[in-house]
């Protein structure tokens, strides 16, 4: 068995609006996160809002299919005597000590977390960053230190603060792009030599489908995407060129990489228009990795936008930044793979949402519906890798399950632990099969979270089980599951041992 790098970059991941709690503590504002409800497998999370004139109060959706519409003279709000599972979520707010030090006994080697960009811009476009918000994250970088776990910080993980989609529009705004560098160049010089790596939008291709979520924005439209988009791309590379500036400057070695959601997708049968089908609906993830990464706006995004006749408010400066300052790697999450059929109607049911296509009749799902597919991690990396020829990072990988905790506190996660190993072994095999370049990997929500997706805390991915319910009932204590040890093991053999 071949081993993994010694460098490898072991380590789980997490983000600040799922995890990190302390809602109105440090003098952090509201970022559009903190105004979605919790939802399930079969309600759908929904954002809330409030007409300041005449006192209405309701709820929309949030996208993933389900629509979102704020009626005229609407802004999203907190309601009183709603259920928000980001303000306490697990909250590492008052646990990181407890956390980071569960990470170091797993010997963590990595720890991906999100900054709450609110926490430190509490409205976004404020002339000075709080210096509460500040302090707190270099407590929880000198914290990481004392175990020697390099933080991966991503800046905006499905959050922005509440302000800027109600005074600017959000990201379809080209303000927001200064609003963003401000914010990064602010955290850059303060953790200059506590913070080596950065990711500076989550999934940033789910503004194809949750603009709000990925973007602050209120509505959702070929052109409001497109521009969210684009202002995003842009912000990025001022990112880029703001880091290696203070490389240049400093002597520091700070990288910038782009965060994508990316899944294989499969073609149900061999009819080539199911091929064509699996081309079109890549490009709809890999056109955000063409520009970010590769830096090039490609063809088929451009046409498409033609036909849609969406016009972008750009500037010729614009590109020569995409191209100058693409990102320094390409990080991604990757639960599973998804299938897709034009003969919808010799199908059976559905694939976990409904950016997942249909099931997939060799594959095994969770309770939520997602695909337990180990080769398509395989499949992931050779892809990406022969497309950009730039080092990548596993930053999400991992199976939500409803965990039942035994009396004395412990989790008997078989399943989990079968996830990993399998998940494992054919990252293991990209890297030395196929000669992909793979910094590290980061399971997801390695300490119990709320999902992303649901709002619900039962959907549970960590190591570390986490005393809550999904009605914010519990004590928040933390116990250790059966793949606690199993990854310790997995770590301290440099991949070697996934017994
Ligand atoms: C990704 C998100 C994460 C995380 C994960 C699992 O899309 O970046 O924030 O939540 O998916 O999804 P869920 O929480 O819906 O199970």
């Amino acid at each position: 068995m071949s081993k993994f790098p010694k460098d490898f970059l072991w380590g789980g991941a997490t983000a600040a609006n799922q995890y990190e709690g302390g809602f109105a503590e440090g003098g952090k504002g509201i970022n559009t996160s903190d105004v979605l409800t919790a939802g399930s497998h079969t309600t759908p999370r929904r954002i809330s809002w409030k007409n300041p004139e005449t006192g209405e109060t309701g709820y929309t959706g949030m996208g993933f299919g389900a629509e979102m519409k704020f009626p005229e003279g609407s802004i999203p709000a907190i309601l009183e005597g709603e259920y928000y599972p980001s303000h306490v979520a697990t909250d590492f707010y008052h646990h990181f000590r407890e956390d980071i030090a569960l990470m170091g006994e797993m010997g963590f080697k990595t720890f991906r977390l999100s900054m709450n960009w609110a926490r430190i811009f509490p409205n976004g476009d404020d002339a000075e960053p709080c210096e509460a918000g500040l302090a707190f994250y270099d407590e929880v970088f000198d914290e990481c230190k004392k175990y020697g776990i390099e933080p991966l910080v991503t800046l905006s993980h499905y959050e922005t603060p509440l302000n800027l989609t109600i005074r600017y529009g959000g990201w379809k705004n080209r303000a927001c792009i200064a609003f963003f560098e401000k914010y990064a160049k602010t955290v850059f010089r303060r953790y200059l030599g506590k913070v080596k790596y950065y990711l500076t939008f989550n999934e940033i291709n789910c503004m194809e489908w949750a603009t709000f979520m990925a973007g602050g924005m209120m509505e959702n439209t070929p052109q409001s995407r497109a521009q969210g988009a684009h202002n995003q791309f842009v912000a990025s590379a001022l990112a880029v060129k703001a880091a290696h500036e203070l490389n240049a400057e400093s002597g520091s070695d700070i990288m910038v990489g782009q965060m994508l959601a990316y899944q294989p997708m499969y073609a149900y049968t061999c009819d080539p228009a199911d091929q064509l089908l699996i081309m079109q609906n890549s490009h709809g993830g890999l056109f955000y990795s063409d520009v970010q990464t590769g830096g090039h706006y490609p063809a088929y995004r451009l046409k498409q936008y033609e036909r849609e006749g969406v016009v972008l408010d750009d500037t010729p400066e614009d590109y020569e930044l995409l191209e100058k300052y693409s990102a320094d790697f390409l990080s991604f999450s990757c639960y599973g793979s998804s299938v897709f059929t034009t003969h919808m109607d010799e199908v059976e049911g559905g694939g976990g949402n409904l950016i997942m296509g249909i099931k997939n009749p060799y594959l095994q799902t969770n309770a939520w519906g997602w695909a337990t597919d180990p080769a398509c991690l395989r499949i992931a990396l050779n892809t990406l890798y022969d497309r950009y020829h730039k080092p990548l990072w596993i930053v999400e990988n991992g199976i939500g399950w409803d965990d039942k905790k035994e009396e004395d506190g412990s989790v008997h996660d078989s399943y989990r632990i079968d996830y990993l190993r399998a998940n494992i072994a054919s990252m293991r095999d990209a890297i030395n099969l196929d000669g992909v370049d793979l910094m590290g990997y980061t399971m997801w929500g390695c300490i119990d979270l709320v999902s992303a997706g649901t709002g619900e805390m039962k959907k549970r991915y960590g190591f570390v089980y986490v005393d809550r319910d999904d009605q914010g009932n519990g004590t928040l204590a933390r116990s250790r599951k059966d793949s606690f040890y199993w990854y310790k093991k997995v770590i301290a053999s440099d991949g070697e041992d996934l017994s």
